[in-house]
């Protein structure tokens, strides 16, 4: 048997990705629709990612290891609770700006853009609509400032698209709550200071709680064998016997709602984030048509090629009009989670596509971690699923134009 020949580091491509020279698909000049502040922030977090975080993301992602390094940068940015306000350590900002914020996040990684998310509409978002006033104070500053993480758990083994059905449960014990159940897939628990748990109390109401993670009874082990998402961090998270003060439930937070509200502002930067995506995945695919030579001409120059490229402006075009109207809707109060669902689903499935289709255009070179895409292709392969899957998504629509259940039964 003949002895291996080593793998060089890198391979003999005539062509390669260069992020620097990313640029921003506006086929339809909707930065005309953007303050002057909204794409100097915008343009801020650009170059954070294209500085910070694209020359290290692949090799994470590669070792399943997380950015921790990047997180003081992230909170410094303001890319913790941009929409919080700012007596509590907030931006302070409009629904545009994080949207915007999360689309330039995510052309970095959606693990990353994860885990803003997770911190700002799955953590600080409750804590916010839903604390008291010793709780805001407590938490929203320090997560702000990424002193404190967070980490939200509603899926359990058993019940992920219908969490109603969830198990654990929270008793009341005097002064104190014990809790008890099995939370799956959540992100940044591992890493995490403080959960945001649902559960069932004594009357059977769904309640949410501040979970300290360093409590006994706590565990978090990290969900490994991941083929997407490699660089965020995933968790189970186990309460065995776990007491919590009763100043530890949200007072506000009754029945399912509530974390559905939080679910809400957090598919909303989904369908922002993976915007992100796409335009990552549509550049390296647009200069790598650009630089490639085939049959003594750039591939480009080939109708097939062309039809790929225009395919995938124009998904993202519609992709970022959908964004930029439920932006404003949300800004006037007037959005509906239905809206919302109608956008993730929409740009999910859109991004998806652009990065597969990416994939192709790029030929053999499209698997190799020297281009962003197959990376992308596989993280959205979760986003497409968490948040509510496709399938779910289509069903809340349904719903809402025929005024039909369909979930069940
Ligand atoms: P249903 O009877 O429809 O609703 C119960 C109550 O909630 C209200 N509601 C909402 N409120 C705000 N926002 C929403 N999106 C809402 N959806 C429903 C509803 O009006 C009702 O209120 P009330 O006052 O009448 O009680 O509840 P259902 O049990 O029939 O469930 C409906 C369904 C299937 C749509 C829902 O359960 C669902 O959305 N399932 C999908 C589960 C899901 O998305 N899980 C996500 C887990 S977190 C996550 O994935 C984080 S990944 C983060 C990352 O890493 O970036
Ligand atoms: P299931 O609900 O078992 O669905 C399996 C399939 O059945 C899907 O195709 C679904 O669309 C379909 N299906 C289900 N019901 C119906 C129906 N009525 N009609 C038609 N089709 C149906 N959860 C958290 O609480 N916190 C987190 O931080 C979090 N982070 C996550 C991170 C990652 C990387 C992943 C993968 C998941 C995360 N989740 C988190 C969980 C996520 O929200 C769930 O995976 C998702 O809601 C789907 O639930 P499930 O995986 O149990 O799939």
């Amino acid at each position: 048997m003949r002895t291996p020949t080593p793998v060089p580091d890198a391979s003999p491509v005539s062509t390669t990705y260069d992020p620097a020279a990313f640029e921003a698909p506006d086929y339809y000049a909707l930065d005309d629709l953007l303050t002057e502040e909204e794409k100097a922030i915008r343009q801020r977090v650009r170059e954070f990612v294209t500085r910070e975080v694209l020359p290290v993301i692949e090799a994470h992602a590669q070792a399943m290891t997380f950015p921790r390094d990047l997180v003081p940068e992230i909170a410094r940015q303001g890319l913790l609770g941009p929409s919080i306000p700012t007596a509590y350590g907030g931006g302070g900002h409009n629904g545009i700006v994080y949207g915007l914020m999360m689309q330039e996040v995510e052309r970095g990684d959606s693990g990353l853009r994860s885990f803003c998310s997770v911190m700002s509409s799955l953590v600080m978002y409750p804590i916010w609509r839903y604390g008291s006033e010793e709780q805001k104070r407590k938490w929203l500053p320090a997560l702000a400032r990424a002193e404190a993480i967070g980490c939200f758990a509603l899926t359990e083994p058993h019940h992920g698209s219908n969490p109603a059905g969830m198990e654990t449960r929270a008793v009341r014990d005097g002064g104190e709550i014990v809790i008890n159940g099995h939370k799956r897939w959540s992100t940044n628990a591992s890493e995490g200071d403080v959960c945001v748990v649902w559960a069932r109390d004594d009357e059977g109401d769904v309640r949410g709680y501040l979970v300290e993670l360093d409590r006994p009874g706590v565990s978090t082990p990290r969900i490994m064998d991941k083929w997407s998402l490699r660089a965020a961090i995933t968790s189970e998270v186990i309460f065995d016997e776990v007491r919590i003060p009763a100043t530890n439930q949200l007072p506000e937070a009754k029945g399912l709602r509530a974390p559905l509200s939080c679910l809400t502002q957090a598919r909303y930067g989904i369908a922002w984030g993976v915007i992100g995506a796409a335009m990552a995945c549509y550049d390296a695919a647009l200069q790598h048509a650009r630089n490639r030579e085939q049959f003594g001409r750039p591939i480009g120059g080939f109708q097939l090629i062309q039809e790929r490229l225009v395919e995938m402006v124009s998904e993202i075009t519609k992709a970022q009009l959908l964004a930029w109207r439920l932006g404003k809707l949300k800004d006037a109060g007037t959005m509906r989670p239905q809206q919302v669902s109608l956008a993730k689903r929409n740009n999910c499935q859109m991004a998806l596509d652009v990065a597969r289709s990416a994939r192709q255009v790029l030929g053999g070179n499209g698997v190799l971690g020297m281009y962003p895409v197959m990376r992308h292709m596989m993280n959205l392969e979760s986003v497409i699923t968490y948040e509510g899957t496709h399938e779910i998504h289509t069903l809340i629509v349904g719903q809402d134009l025929t005024g039909l259940n369909a979930f069940a039964g």
